[in-house]
């Protein structure tokens, strides 16, 4: 019997969510994809934070993109993404934490939502690049 693909619970403009297509097919893994509306309410039984990505794998069910990127190495070995090498395996996991906890929850749209219409577009704008910029340039 084949076996069953991995459920990716995504949305488009999810970046978090890109990062986990992009290691699910430089690995040649086939998964279902299920977009997912903001407003789905059906999704918290998945993931209780309603955040996406998601990634159900038979009776494994992982959320939040770096844990899921992280299962699917150790699962699917093939194109490793992690570099062996002890201190560019480290770099790449300080580039990885600091782009997924010091830049992206800083500048999302949960975030910039909270001051919609107490600032500005072009002053919410400055606090996404301020964000943005200060995370790469600490790489
Ligand atoms: N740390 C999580 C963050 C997930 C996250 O913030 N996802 C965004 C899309 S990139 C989301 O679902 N936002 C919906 C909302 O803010 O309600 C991860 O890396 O997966």
């Amino acid at each position: 019997m084949a076996a069953m693909k991995p459920v990716l619970y995504s949305a488009a403009i999810s970046s978090c969510s890109y990062r986990v297509r992009i290691a699910l097919s430089l690995k040649g893994v086939e998964y279902e994809y299920r977009a997912v509306e903001w407003n789905d309410t059906d999704y918290e039984k998945i993931n209780p934070i309603k955040y996406v990505p998601a990634l159900q794998d038979g009776d494994i069910l992982v959320s939040d993109s770096l844990a899921i990127i992280l299962y699917l190495e150790d699962k699917y070995p093939q194109h490793l993404l992690l570099p062996q090498d002890l201190k560019r395996k480290a770099l790449n996991l300080q580039i990885a934490s600091i782009v997924c906890s010091s830049i992206q929850p800083l500048q999302c749209y949960a975030v910039i939502g909270l001051i919609k219409g107490k600032l500005g577009p072009d002053e919410s704008l400055q606090i996404v690049h301020h964000y943005i910029d200060k995370g790469f340039r600490g790489n």
